[in-house]
């Protein structure tokens, strides 16, 4: 029988790459999203793999869809070994005075309560069983702040927090818990903080060698590779030309 592995935000970037990575080493796959074409699409590429694949359609701010959608799938499916909370955003980069509340709710909602929502729904399964491992996708601006950076950088100090206190929480159920928090990454992460404007996302990475999608996939198969006796508790990565969220060296 093999693994299971569910990983929310699966339609582009670390989503789908970890998607791939744990596919082309025999899990089954449960993948996420809102864009329905994309998860067609990363389903229709997972299954070159041979290996079963599930999408599931749902918005994770949604806390009655991602409980009846999870409650929803057959049984053989909710034998989850790995939970990676993935899907997440920054919208805008304004100063705190003239930040959108829009942008901020989208912020809070998908980063910090999605995360909760399916947690809450997946980490019942993996306690029933005795077993599990989640992965928290953070960052490292949870870790440190930045100008403009202000709710986005709260609300990944919140999954930061939720990582040590889940942890707590599942230690007794024989499940491990790790934080990655990437530092840049070139992904359409920049594209959707400055909706949609491609100049202004691609001047992010210009200078040095941004991770890639795969160096955080690749990560985490390793952490999740381990003897189930080790536990990675948190794992800040970073491009070498970046030293945190302040200091980084474009040529
Ligand atoms: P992408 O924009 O490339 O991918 C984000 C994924 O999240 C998409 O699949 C998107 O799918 C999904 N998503 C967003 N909102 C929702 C929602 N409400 N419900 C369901 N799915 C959602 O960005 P990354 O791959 O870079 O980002 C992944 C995670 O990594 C995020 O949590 C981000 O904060 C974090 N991160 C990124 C870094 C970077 O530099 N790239 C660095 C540090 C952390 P869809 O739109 O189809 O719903
Ligand atoms: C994204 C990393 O440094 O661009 O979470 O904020 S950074």
């Amino acid at each position: 029988m093999n693994k299971i592995i569910m990983v929310t935000g699966a339609t582009a970037g670390f989503g789908r790459a970890i998607a791939i990575r744990f596919a082309q080493n025999g899990y089954n796959i449960i993948i996420t999203g809102r864009r329905k074409e994309r998860l067609d699409e990363v389903e229709k590429e997972l299954a070159g793999f041979k290996v079963e694949v599930l999408a599931l359609n749902f918005d994770v701010r949604n806390r009655y869809e991602v409980e009846d959608t999870i409650s929803g799938m057959p049984d053989e499916w909710k034998k989850i070994d790995i939970l990676v909370n993935n899907a997440g955003l920054a919208v805008g980069f304004e100063h705190i005075d003239k930040g959108n509340p829009d942008d901020w709710d989208r912020m809070v909602d998908t980063n910090v309560k999605g995360l909760l929502y399916v947690t809450r729904a997946v980490a019942p399964l993996m306690v029933a069983r005795d077993k599990g491992y989640i992965f928290n996708i953070g960052s490292i601006a949870g870790k440190g702040v930045y100008e403009g950076g202000n709710v986005y950088c709260a609300s990944k100090a919140a999954v930061d927090s939720l990582t040590k206190s889940m942890r707590i929480d599942l230690l007794k159920h024989n499940i491990r818990v790790t934080q990655i928090a990437p530092g840049m990454a070139e992904t359409e992460f920049s594209l959707v903080r400055f909706k949609g404007d491609k100049e202004r996302a691609g001047s992010v990475y210009k200078g040095f060698k941004a991770l890639s999608a795969e160096d955080i996939a690749n990560v985490i198969y390793f952490c999740a590779t381990l003897p189930d006796h080790i536990c990675i508790n948190d794992l800040s990565i970073t491009p070498t030309q970046q030293a945190d969220v302040i200091f980084n060296y474009r040529k």
